[in-house]
């Protein structure tokens, strides 16, 4: 691999995605907008001579003129990644997630990109008949946020077939781990820990019977970093999901046991509107195509990401 563009280089997995491409020897261009991202998170690489920041908006026109150099791989990370706010503001999900996915095929096709990795999301299954849910059930999707991934995904199909751009999509499932932010529009996990930690009440949406395949982050990369490597992988779409099936209210309580907290207490909210109930996907096509298992379990991963909590803000 020598050099690859990654949108989304601040936030929580694509940070995680350039400290790992940087340790292969790959040379990393980033682009962020810094809405949700960080410069904390790119602490490690701003260190390194083989990475490069460019801060912009995806959906900015200029994108062509300030990103002129070829890559092998784009990973496409940047997007607005929460269906809660795409419920409140869909049109601001559709830019970011629809328009800039457009502009990012755009600077592919006019650069001459080999593979493009595309992080989609299992939402796009909405609540599928069976479970686990494998990569040809039918798209239904619950939320505008599940709409704007499936809208993606098509887009990078089109592209694959006008102009020959290797295609990869990946459906991640709840990912979960260090450097996730903590706001009301954040991952379930980093808002429980951060409940627990600050001694505020747990807060369970609906009955917490609904149930998510948790993935660690690392786990993430490296199915993504095996992604853009296997040949086997082109024009594939491939579940990304984690092990372990568990409820919210579950999860809940193995927060609190790993915080070591005792005085949270767990109080029901109303269910979310666009929510799914049971998100379990099913990993086989992943195993066969880019020989990927996770290996980090659950217990473990709360851990180290409890630890992180502890030593670090998860400001919004
Ligand atoms: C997550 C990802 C999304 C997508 C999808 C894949 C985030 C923010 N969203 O959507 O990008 O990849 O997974 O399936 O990472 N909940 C509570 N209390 C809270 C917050 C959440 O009970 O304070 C519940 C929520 O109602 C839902 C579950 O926890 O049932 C998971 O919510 P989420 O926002 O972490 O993730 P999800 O599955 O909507």
């Amino acid at each position: 691999m020598t050099s690859v563009l990654v949108t989304g280089c601040a936030g929580f997995i694509g940070s995680h995605l350039v400290d790992f491409l940087l340790s292969k020897g790959a040379t990393v261009t980033g682009i962020d907008n810094f809405r949700t991202g960080k410069r904390n998170n790119l602490a490690s690489a701003l260190a390194n001579p083989r990475f490069v920041l460019l801060e912009m908006d995806i959906c900015d026109s200029s994108l062509l003129q300030r990103v002129a150099e070829t890559y092998d791989t784009i990973f496409h990370l940047a997007a607005v990644s929460s269906v809660k706010l795409s419920v409140e503001n869909p049109a601001l999900v559709h830019r970011n997630n629809v328009d800039g996915t457009l502009n990012v095929l755009e600077l592919a096709r006019i650069r001459d990109a080999k593979r493009v990795v595309l992080s989609s999301s299992a939402a796009v299954y909405g609540n599928p008949s069976s479970l686990p849910v494998n990569e040809e059930s039918p798209l239904n999707p619950q939320s505008p946020y599940a709409a704007s991934k499936i809208s993606a995904e098509e887009y990078l199909v089109a592209y694959g077939n006008s102009y020959g751009i290797e295609p990869v999509i990946l459906r991640y499932f709840n990912v979960y781990g260090p450097r996730q932010t903590c706001s009301e529009y954040s991952g379930v996990l980093s808002i429980f820990i951060n409940q627990a930690l600050n001694s505020e009440p747990i807060t369970v949406e609906g009955d917490g019977k609904q149930t998510r395949n948790f993935i660690y982050v690392d786990d993430v990369v490296r199915a993504t970093y095996l992604a853009s490597e296997a040949n086997r992988a082109r024009g594939e779409t491939i579940n990304i999901s984690g092990s372990e099936a568990i409820s919210v209210l579950q999860v809940a309580q193995a927060v609190l046991s790993a915080v070591g907290q005792t005085s949270s207490r767990i109080v029901h909210l109303p269910e979310r509107k666009g929510d799914l109930r049971d998100s379990i996907g099913s990993m086989s096509k992943a195993r066969r195509l880019l020989r990927f298992k996770p290996q980090v379990s659950l217990n473990d991963g709360l851990r180290r990401t409890v630890e992180w909590h502890q030593l670090e803000s998860c400001s919004p």
